[in-house]
C-alpha cells in the first residue's frame, strides 16, 4: 500500500498529495495522516470511527463545543436569505446587530467594532488603527510599534513583525522597520509549578522604561502583548505585570493592545482577560471563539475615544483606509450571534470560573508524572511542560501527541509542552479523563 493509501474508508481521499497543510510536518502527516470526519460537543469522530475527546477547543476556538445546534441553523438559515453583500459603503443589518451585542460584553469604554477574518488580520488591522491613530491626531512621529520575545500575534507581516517566535520570523526578510520587543516573562526558575498568576516578574514590564529611555517615548504608538500568550505555551503574566504595563503607557501616551484572540470569550473564566485582570487596553484584538471557530471572522475593538478621533474631515471622505472583502460578511455575522446567544444561554462567558479550581487541581495532580518539568495554568487553560529529549528539542511532547490522538485525546503541542484549552463546556468527568489518559501518555513516552 503506498504511504499515502489511507484506510479504506470513502470519505478520505487517496491523494494527499495537493494540500499544502498549514504548520504542520507534512511529510509525517500524509505517512501517517489523521483524520476528523465528524463532532459533537466535546468530542470529534475520526475517520477510522474513534472518538476522541477535545482538550483543545480545536485550534483554541470551539469554546461552546462541537456542532451547537443555534449555530448551524443560524448559518443555514442566513446562507439562504442574504449570502453575501458589500462590506464597503453597503451594510447589512446583522453587522450592525453584531457590533452592538459585542459592545455590550466589552470592557467599558470599549465601543467601537472594525471585523476582519482572522486573528491575524485583526492583529494587523489593530496596528494600522494604532499608527493611523496617532496621526490623525496630529502625533504622526509616532511610528514605532512594541511587541514581546515569544509573543505570537498571527503570521502576517505586522504580527510576525511585533510578534517573539524566531522561527516564524527568520525566514521572512526585514519584516516592519522600527519594532522593537519586551523580553518575555518565562521564568522557570523563579515561578515553576505556579498556580494561576506566578509571583515573580512584574518588574520585566519595566523593561519598556527602558525602551522608551532608547527610543523615546515620542516616537512610540503602541504596545502589544497577550495577556495570556497561548502559542509559545501558555505563559501567564506575574501578578502585577499588565498593570505596570498600563501605567507606563498612560504616562507616555502610548496605546496598549491586548491580543486576546486565545483569551477572548470565556477562556479565563470572563469574557476577557482585560476583565479577568481588571487592566483596559485601548484596542483588544479577537477572533477564534468570537464565532465558536465555525466561520472565519474576527473582530477589533476599540475606545471610542480612538474611533472618534478619525471622524472629521468632509463627511462624504472614506476615515479609515482599510478593509476586507468579508469584513462583516452575512454569514459569519449570523454566526457569530448565534455564538454569543449560546454563550448567554449556557453561561459560558463565565464558566471557566466555576471550573477553574478543579482544572487547577487535576492539572497539578500531574506534576509528579514522567518528564514533567512545570505545569501551569488559569481559567480554563493548562500547560505541562516537558524535559526535552537531549539534543531533539519538540520530539517527546509530538510523541505524546501522536500517543493522545491515537488514544482518543486531542491535545496540542508547541516545542515541549503541551497546551490544554478545552471548549467551556467541559464537566468535570471530562477533566478527570483528561488528566488519567495525560498521566498513561506521558508513562508511556520515551
Ligand atoms: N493572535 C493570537 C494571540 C493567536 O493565538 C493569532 C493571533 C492568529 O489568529 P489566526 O486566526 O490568524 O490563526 C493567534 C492564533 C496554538 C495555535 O495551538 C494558536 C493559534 C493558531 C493556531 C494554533 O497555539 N493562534
Amino acid at each position: 500500500m503506498p504511504d499515502n493509501d489511507i484506510k479504506s474508508n470513502n470519505v478520505i481521499p487517496n491523494d494527499l498529495s495537493a494540500f499544502w497543510m498549514p504548520f504542520s510536518a507534512n511529510r509525517q502527516f500524509k505517512k501517517q495522516p489523521r483524520m476528523f470526519v465528524s463532532a459533537k460537543d466535546m468530542h470529534y469522530t475520526t475517520s477510522d470511527g474513534r472518538s476522541v475527546l477535545d482538550a483543545t477547543a480545536g485550534l483554541w476556538c470551539v469554546n461552546a463545543g462541537h456542532c451547537r445546534p443555534k449555530i448551524t441553523k443560524a448559518i443555514q438559515e442566513q446562507a439562504a436569505e442574504l449570502d453575501y453583500a458589500p462590506a464597503f459603503q453597503i451594510g447589512h443589518p446583522k453587522a450592525f446587530e453584531l457590533a452592538n451585542k459585542l459592545v455590550d460584553i466589552a470592557p467599558k469604554g470599549m465601543d467601537n467594532v472594525f471585523f476582519t477574518n482572522s486573528g491575524s488580520e485583526s492583529v494587523e488591522t489593530a496596528l494600522k488603527i494604532a499608527l493611523a491613530y496617532h496621526r490623525v491626531k496630529g502625533d504622526g512621529a509616532r511610528f514605532r510599534l512594541i511587541g514581546r520575545e515569544r509573543g505570537y500575534h498571527g503570521v502576517n507581516f505586522g504580527g510576525i513583525s511585533v510578534g517573539g517566535i524566531v522561527p516564524n520570523r527568520k525566514m521572512f526578510g526585514t519584516l516592519l522597520t522600527g519594532v522593537d520587543h519586551l523580553p518575555h516573562t518565562h521564568l522557570p526558575k523563579d515561578n515553576a509549578f505556579s498556580k494561576g498568576q506566578p509571583e515573580h516578574g512584574a518588574n520585566l514590564a519595566d523593561e519598556l522604561e527602558r525602551i522608551v529611555a532608547l527610543h523615546d517615548a515620542s516616537t512610540i504608538a503602541a504596545v502589544i502583548v497577550e495577556p495570556v500568550a497561548g502559542s509559545t505555551g501558555v505563559l501567564i503574566p506575574p501578578k502585577d505585570y499588565l498593570q505596570r504595563l498600563r501605567k507606563i503607557c498612560d504616562k507616555y501616551g502610548i496605546l496598549l493592545i491586548f491580543d486576546e484572540v486565545i483569551t477572548g470569550f470565556g477562556r479565563l473564566g470572563t469574557p476577557f482577560a482585560a476583565d479577568y485582570f481588571g487592566v483596559i487596553p485601548d484596542i483588544m484584538v479577537t477572533a477564534k471563539g468570537l464565532t465558536n471557530g465555525v466561520i472565519p471572522m474576527g473582530a477589533v475593538f476599540v475606545k471610542s475615544e480612538i474611533h472618534d478621533a478619525f471622524m472629521n474631515g468632509p463627511e462624504h471622505m472614506i476615515e479609515f483606509m482599510h478593509g476586507y472583502t468579508y469584513s462583516g460578511n452575512p454569514i459569519a455575522a449570523a454566526c457569530a450571534l448565534a455564538t454569543l446567544e449560546t454563550y448567554q444561554d449556557e453561561g459560558l462567558l463565565t464558566r471557566g470560573a466555576e471550573l477553574a479550581d478543579y482544572w487547577q487541581q487535576a492539572l497539578h495532580s500531574l506534576h509528579d508524572a514522567p518528564h514533567v518539568i512545570d505545569i501551569r495554568n488559569i481559567g480554563l487553560i493548562g500547560a505541562i511542560e516537558l524535559e526535552p529529549i537531549a539534543g531533539e528539542p519538540t520530539k517527546r511532547a509530538f510523541a505524546a501527541f501522536i500517543k493522545a490522538f491515537d488514544s482518543g485525546l486531542l491535545i496540542r503541542t508547541t516545542g515541549d509542552i503541551i497546551a490544554l484549552s478545552p471548549p467551556l463546556i467541559i464537566e468535570k468527568s471530562h477533566i478527570d479523563e483528561i488528566v488519567e489518559r495525560l498521566r498513561d501518555i506521558l508513562n508511556e513516552v520515551e
